[in-house]
């Protein structure tokens, strides 16, 4: 079978490894493209959608926003089941709750402190496909003050400290699994895959050691690992 298609993706952004993570577990083909941080006006979506995960299909058909992606590509290689429930007013309450808090639950532990957006500012400039200069200037310029200061605010009105609130909705996660491994029951549905890409986007930083210290999220995040053919 050729590629199903191309993900155009950044690698440290959330919400491109929640369609990353999808796609390992289903075991589809695919190219990714890792796009210039800095040249995302060049994307190849409609004007008005500058942002990643954008997913072209091999009819060169392109979507966007990662959770219609998902449940797109669920659609389409693989008779949607993973989307599929029987109770679908929780499946879409937890997806939105997914959604809501997980996504922005990323930045405070990443930037949270100046001593933190440095750290995490320098790997993101090692990581990222960024030009020689425009890496360095990312890494040193403004933006780790710049993201320190939106995280430092995020997390003063939020109250509690980034690890606390990591543990806080992976308590509140995990507790709704009813005993299960996943909280999609004895295999991991679509609402797993993406509160598992959200809590693995934070996995190539050291922040991450905050996170792996709660059991039942571990627990649950291995299990998910597992599926995943890569
Ligand atoms: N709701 C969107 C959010 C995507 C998003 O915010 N992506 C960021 C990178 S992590 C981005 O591309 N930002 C560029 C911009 O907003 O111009 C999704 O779930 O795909």
């Amino acid at each position: 079978m050729g590629s199903a298609g191309q993900l155009y993706m950044l690698y440290t952004c959330p919400f491109c490894w929640k369609v990353r993570g999808l796609l390992e577990h289903l075991d589809i083909k695919h190219e990714r493209v890792q796009v210039n941080p800095m040249k995302s006006k060049k994307l190849p979506s409609a004007p008005e959608w500058k942002k990643v995960p954008i997913w072209i299909d091999d009819k060169e058909e392109i979507h966007v926003d990662s959770t219609p992606i998902m449940k797109h590509i669920d659609a389409v290689h693989n008779e949607g089941k993973l989307w599929s429930s029987e109770d679908e007013e929780r499946r879409d309450k937890w997806m939105a709750w997914v959604d809501l808090h997980m996504s922005k639950a990323t930045i405070p532990i990443l930037y949270g402190s100046l001593g933190a957006a440095l750290k995490t500012t320098t790997s993101v400039s090692k990581l990222e496909n960024f030009g020689f200069f425009s890496k360095r200037l990312y890494a040193w310029a403004g933006f780790p003050i710049m993201w320190g200061i939106i995280a430092k605010k995020r997390v003063k009105k939020d109250g509690r400290t980034p690890k606390k609130l990591w543990h806080d909705l992976l308590d509140e996660f995990t507790n709704e699994f009813g005993g299960h491994t996943f909280f999609g029951g004895e295999s991991p549905n679509l609402v797993d895959l993406a509160a598992f890409g959200y809590v693995r986007s934070i996995s190539p930083y050291s922040q991450f050691s905050q996170l792996q210290d709660h059991k039942a999220g571990m627990k649950w995040y291995n299990a998910v690992e597992a599926t995943l053919k890569v």
